[in-house]
């Protein structure tokens, strides 16, 4: 690994949220094979562009006593002033709470999703919140669930678990809301491999049906971009500007375990059809960081 390299920083699974002005991102740490984090840091913004790194706000092992490893693909809300934060924690899907976006989060002291518990895995937890308020947890590997999330937003209603099927559902499911159309996306193929993407669908309620509507998202071999997947969607306050963030392999040298984040436009047709999008931004800046560490090896 040459020198440029070592110093790098690499962070995959991005969830973007909008929260008391800023802009929140809870990603996947990477840079280590097999994704072996085994915490959380979080991000944030006032532009999208450049980036604070404000540091760990969740441990497994310490902050979570019943799993230390797999530290994945987390995705936070807010309700009442209050801050939930959904993470993968060795295939079992946990969530804390804190009283601000950066922690600390407190742990529920269980899975909310346990390992097994439904078809597939336990991995990819997504948050939406409806215009009425009410939220929804989306996740899965191979499978798709969408569940209400309870008031307190500490459970999933078992009476509510719809489960989707598609050839190419890998992970990273995803809901938003737009006008009356909801939009289900998610990643298809390995993050290891250049053709991971993201593919999405349409239909009339978070729990669909769910209509294919094709690819959204892909690599870009002539510009040296691959495996553009896992991300999150998100409409910039007061607008109706939207971006999509999503991760890739880190340019130059990535791959499948040192990964980088970036954050394009997403563009709506004029019949309100999602428009596929152009890779090619950069990728987000850390501009200042609480704790300076090199996370590769
Ligand atoms: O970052 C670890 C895993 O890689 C995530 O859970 C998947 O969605 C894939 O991005």
């Amino acid at each position: 690994m040459s020198a440029e390299q070592r110093g790098r920083r690499f962070f995959a699974d991005p969830s973007l949220s909008h929260f008391e002005g800023r802009f929140f991102l809870y990603p996947t740490t990477d840079g280590s094979p097999e994704w072996a984090a085994s915490s959380f840091r979080v991000l944030s913004s006032t532009d999208l562009a450049q980036w604070d790194d404000d540091g760990v706000i969740l441990r497994l092992g310490e902050d979570v006593a019943w799993a230390d490893r797999f530290a994945w693909a987390p995705s936070a809300a807010e309700r009442d002033g209050r801050f939930f934060f959904y993470f993968t924690a060795d295939d079992n899907i946990g969530v804390a709470s804190a009283p601000s976006p950066r922690g600390p989060f407190v742990d529920s002291g269980r899975p909310l999703v346990a390992r097994g518990a439904y078809p597939g895995r336990a991995i990819d937890p997504s948050v939406f919140v409806d215009d009425d308020g009410t939220a929804y947890l989306v996740w899965g590997n191979t499978v798709a669930h969408v569940a209400r999330l309870s008031d307190d937003m500490l459970a999933i209603d078992p009476e509510t678990v719809s489960s989707w099927e598609h050839p190419t559902f890998r992970e990273a499911a995803h809901l938003h809301r737009r006008g009356d159309r909801y939009f289900l996306t998610w990643s298809e193929n390995d993050t290891r491999d250049p053709s991971y993407r993201v593919r999405w669908a349409d239909g009339p309620g978070p729990h669909g049906p769910w209509e294919d509507r094709g690819v959204l998202l892909e690599q870009r071999p002539d510009a040296g971009i691959y495996a553009t997947g896992h991300h999150s969607i998100l409409r910039l306050p007061g607008t109706d500007e939207w971006v999509i963030a999503y991760h890739r392999f880190a340019v130059p040298d990535g791959d499948g375990y040192r990964r980088e984040i970036v954050i394009d436009p997403l563009r709506y047709s004029a019949v309100g059809d999602l428009v596929p999008v152009e890779p090619g931004s950069h990728a987000i800046r850390l501009t200042s960081s609480l704790v300076p560490e090199t996370l590769d090896t």
